[in-house]
């Protein structure tokens, strides 16, 4: 495959934005290489700058779970635009999401909508430590919540790519407020709750990890949380920014049958426009402003065209819920696909996946935690992610990060990505 316009692209780009992009797990820097410039996107495929076609695994790290340019979210983006973008007041849409958004997630009763999953996220902290009136929040090594300070404690996703976990600008006062527990290590989170006794506002997690690659919550684990939450006063919040609208079509809550007290949401709630949300049962976001004395607020949040692209995504969602089993099925297609050719090739690896999530690593252990999923063998992941690239097959871009299947692929794409893999494995 050819990149040279990407190049060029790139190198232009990084005269004027700093590392040439506007978040840090796009530039290439965990595999090497530059990065992909896209010119535009439609269904399963990216086309590239260079006129290259990739069949796409990352699908906006989420959002495009029925494809690129999906018809019906980009004429109501299109429709509503032609009526205005923002006005900052209140329109009627943002009720009829809201409201759609309650009927589809158990255990909500009230939605408040924000500009992306990081905002989404702080705001459910901070609500939780309004609501409970403590301070400290328990988080898992690995489980990225957005970068907002609080969370940049040993973060996943595009933190751990650049091995920096901890970021500078985190003020040590921030940081002692942010317990770190190892994911799907029930006893741990015990301990930490007796050793900082009625003083932790919430537990924050990822029900399903997607940031370390995808790693399931091991049996027992979700209820053991749920349980301590409520011998202890504390709130559990399931992070559903990639869960959530994927799993099903309530979730992580609805597939594991577990209830979280504030759930926070992105990627597919916004049909590929900046939108985050978080939401509860009315006893907690009553909580909020201007309702309650916890301030939250965003001039762009709710924004109609925003609005119309996550009501388009959801409606459809909702009612085509059969979506979410033929998703399951695709990925379980390439899971099994990916296996075979890479058992014939005596290649070490693990395949984790719960429903259209799944992500491979090169690792003799089975992944349950950051430190297995960092066990991985990066070099061997470079290896293969470049091959795939020159195969036409674009995945994640980091060991630490999850493929995302989308509806519109097909199993003749799925039989591609296998023959890809079958090649690539005989160069590692
Ligand atoms: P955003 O602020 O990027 O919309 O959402 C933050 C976030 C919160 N919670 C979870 C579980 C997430 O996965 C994310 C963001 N995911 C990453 C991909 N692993 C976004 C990609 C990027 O940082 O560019």
């Amino acid at each position: 495959m050819i990149y040279k316009r990407s190049s060029a692209l790139f190198a232009e780009a990084q005269r004027v934005i700093p590392g040439g992009v506007n978040s840090p797990v796009r530039a290439f820097k965990a595999v090497g290489g530059d990065p992909i410039f896209v010119k535009e996107a439609k269904g399963a495929y990216l086309y590239d700058e260079d006129g290259n076609r990739l069949i796409d695994y990352i699908n906006s790290w989420g959002p495009m779970i029925l494809g690129h340019a999906h018809e019906p979210v980009v004429s109501a983006v299109v429709d509503k635009a032609r009526k205005g973008t923002s006005f900052g007041m209140p329109t009627e849409i943002e009720t009829e999401i809201a409201a759609l958004a309650v009927e589809m997630v158990p255990n909500i009763d009230k939605i408040r909508f924000v500009n992306s999953g990081t905002e989404a996220c702080m705001s459910a902290v901070r609500l939780a430590r309004g609501f409970t009136g403590k301070d400290k929040i328990i988080k898992f090594a690995g489980c990225y919540h957005g970068h907002s300070d609080s969370f940049l404690i040993q973060a996943g996703s595009g933190a751990v790519t650049f091995g920096s976990p901890n970021s500078p600008g985190v003020t040590k006062g921030t940081a002692q407020d942010t317990l770190l527990a190892r994911y799907n290590d029930i006893e741990q989170v015990e301990g930490i709750i007796e050793s900082n006794k009625g003083e932790i506002a919430c537990i924050i997690i990822e029900p399903v990890a997607g940031n370390m690659g995808c790693i399931p919550p091991v049996k027992g684990f979700l209820e053991g949380l749920r349980a301590l939450c409520d011998a202890n006063d504390i709130l559990l919040i399931f992070d559903e920014v990639m869960t959530g609208f994927r799993l099903a079509k309530g979730g992580a809550q609805e597939l594991l049958g577990i209830n979280a007290d504030i759930v926070t949401f992105g990627k597919v709630i916004g049909g590929g426009l900046p939108v985050g949300a978080f939401a509860a049962r009315s006893e907690i976001m009553d909580y909020l402003a201007p309702l309650g004395p916890v301030y939250q607020a965003g001039t762009l949040s709710g924004n109609p065209l925003a609005m119309a692209a996550g009501l388009a995504m959801l409606t459809e969602l909702n009612q085509n819920p059969e979506i979410f089993k033929s998703l399951e099925g695709k990925t379980e297609y390439l899971h099994n696909g990916i296996a075979k050719v890479l058992d014939e090739e005596n290649i070490t690896y693990t395949i984790n996946r719960l429903g259209s999530m799944i992500s491979v690593h090169f690792s003799e252990e089975t992944v349950v935690d950051f430190d297995t999923a960092a066990s991985g063998n990066n070099d061997t992941f470079k290896k293969f992610f470049h091959g795939m690239l020159d195969n036409g097959i674009y995945i994640a871009p980091s060991a630490f990060e999850t493929w995302f299947i989308t509806e519109a692929l097909s199993y003749n794409d799925l039989d591609k990505t296998i023959e890809a893999v079958q090649k690539v494995a005989k160069t590692l």
